[in-house]
């Protein structure tokens, strides 16, 4: 895969791809006491705009996040940082490698900086890499106008990347029986945009009706953002544009209605959480049967004065 390293023209620093890259492996490797102890970072000069796409293994995200990112670059009007993070349960060294195949780099004009990483879901139980929200805060200094997050629907994934992404995108096969297992989990209204992928094979036009029937009944608030659903292809690049475009006017309505502050709310409360989740079970695993023979309010205070010896 060439590289590019510039960012000319657009007033700001080149991307450092190798501290980049050292920063986030270095964030991928850390234990919890480690992102405890490790000093407070200043707020970054500029946050990316953060697009999540979720989904069923194999939906075709990660060549989605391609030509979406590879779309966004070349049809932009100024020079743009593009970062794309995916995380990969089955493959936690393969490095970019994976989703840098599927991106044409000669197709990007001389001006564009993208930047791809592939990173293993280890052990978290939700679906993303442990200190997730570390990464992409390390690429929010880095100075990257747009990120893309790709993340596999495990069920609590979709919960997990819904913190951490300003719109989420959640991607569906037709005939796949995600639409009603979405439903299920509550999946459905987690989402801001719908897209219906591979909608080269049969069944996709139907699954679109499907939604936007079950989209309908569903009350909403006149002020509230309405789901649209897209039918998207590999094969159809124009269809990329209208997911893009759709991305587009989500991120519009989020600006004109304010939101962005309850966003970056969500996310700090996210990060504490996963923190203190991550040391509670810890600590909980640690514990001998001398504790847990006790009662239980001695076994909590334990737990708690544990917690508390960061
Ligand atoms: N027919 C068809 N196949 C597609 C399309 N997009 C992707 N694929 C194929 O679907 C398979 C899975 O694509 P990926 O992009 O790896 O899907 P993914 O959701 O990222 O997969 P995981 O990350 O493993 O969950 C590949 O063989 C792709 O070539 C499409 O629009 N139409
Ligand atoms: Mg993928």
């Amino acid at each position: 895969m060439k590289t590019r390293t510039n960012g000319e023209g657009s007033g700001r620093a080149p991307l450092d791809r190798f501290l980049l890259g050292k920063t986030l492996t270095a964030l991928a490797n850390a234990s919890v006491k480690d992102m405890v102890q490790r000093p407070c970072a200043a707020p970054p000069k500029t946050r990316a705009f953060r697009i999540g796409l979720t989904g069923a293994p194999g939906a075709g995200k990660s060549t989605l996040c391609g030509q979406l990112a590879l779309h966004r670059l070349t049809q932009s009007k100024t020079p743009l940082r593009v970062g794309v993070l995916a995380v990969d349960p089955s493959s936690p060294k393969s490095g970019g490698a994976i989703l840098g195949d599927r991106i044409r780099m000669d197709d990007l004009p001389g001006s564009a900086d993208l930047y791809i990483r592939s990173i293993g879901s280890r052990a978290a139980t939700d679906g993303l890499s442990d200190n997730l929200p570390e990464m992409l805060d390390a690429m929010d200094a880095h100075g990257f106008d747009e990120l893309l997050l790709e993340t596999v629907g495990v069920g609590q994934a979709e919960y997990a990347a819904r913190a951490q992404v300003d719109t989420l995108v959640l991607v569906l096969l037709p005939d796949s029986g995600d639409t009603v297992q979405a439903m299920k989990a509550g999946i459905m209204e987690l989402a801001d945009i719908y897209v219906v992928n591979k909608a080269d094979l049969p069944g996709a036009q139907r699954m679109v009706a499907d939604i936007r029937r079950i989209a309908a009944m569903t009350r909403m608030d006149e002020n509230e953002w309405r789901p649209p659903v897209v039918l998207t292809s590999s094969q159809q690049p124009g269809s990329i544009a209208a997911l893009s475009q759709e991305i587009d006017r989500h991120h519009a309505w989020m600006i004109q209605k304010g939101l962005q502050e309850q966003v970056l709310d969500g996310r700090a409360r996210y990060r504490l959480r996963r923190l203190v989740e991550r040391r509670l079970v810890q600590t909980v695993s640690g514990l001998d049967q001398s504790t847990l023979s006790k009662p239980m309010p001695q076994q909590i205070d334990a737990v708690l004065g544990e917690l508390a010896r960061w």
